[in-house]
């Protein structure tokens, strides 16, 4: 079985920046900078042969490239926090690149999670969720953090990943797919 899920790469100037949004964390798990990424699906667990027909509906996305900016961050989990991110903006090429992931999951006869997307780059985890003292300095973190800006970066392509948990998760990618990167069309009349 291979537990998997479709994500993009961080730029290597993003990963500089979410380290040092990391840099004085007052508790949980920081997440090891070679696992940052922005999950655009999450598929579970399922035999090889369902992951090949996830590989070739993947391959089949024609999409736009795009670009990735960091706006500030957040807390999932509500009054129990039990993640730490940094918040992507939703651009049109992202939502779109999403979508595309989810149909051809689809096609492969999986059932992806469809809930509301905040695109996010998870940062720290907090187990079952911060309580009390632990809470109110992850809320004070937070509130030092919120001006985490950056790029934008370019997108060029997006990853089928191998996810192996453990006592820190390791995930490998498995394939890239490219993005459309060409200059657009000037439409006609623009002049
Ligand atoms: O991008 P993030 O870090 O938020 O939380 C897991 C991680 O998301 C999520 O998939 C990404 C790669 O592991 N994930 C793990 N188990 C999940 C599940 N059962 C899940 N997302 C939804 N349902």
């Amino acid at each position: 079985m291979i537990r998997s899920f479709v994500a993009l790469e961080i730029p290597g100037e993003a990963v500089w920046r979410l380290e040092g949004a990391q840099a004085g964390l007052p508790c949980g798990r920081p997440v090891p900078s070679e696992n940052f990424h922005l999950t655009l699906a999450f598929l579970g667990e399922h035999p090889r042969p369902v992951i090949e027909d996830v590989h070739y509906a993947l391959q089949t996305i024609r999409a736009p490239g795009f670009s990735l900016t960091l706006s500030g961050v957040g807390l999932f989990g509500g009054g129990k926090p039990t993640a730490l991110y940094a918040h992507v903006l939703l651009k049109p090429g992202l939502l779109h690149l999403r979508e595309k992931v989810l149909q051809a999951a689809r096609s492969a006869g999986l059932r992806p999670q469809n809930e509301r997307f905040v695109p996010h780059i998870t940062l720290a985890r907090f187990g079952s969720g911060l309580r009390g003292e632990d809470a109110e300095k992850m809320h004070g973190f937070v509130a030092t953090r919120l001006d985490l800006s950056g790029g934008p970066w370019p997108v060029e392509d997006f990853a089928l990943f191998r996810s192996r948990l453990g006592k820190t998760a390791s995930y490998e990618a498995l394939e890239r797919y490219p993005l459309e990167t060409g200059l657009p069309s000037v439409a006609a009349g623009a002049w």
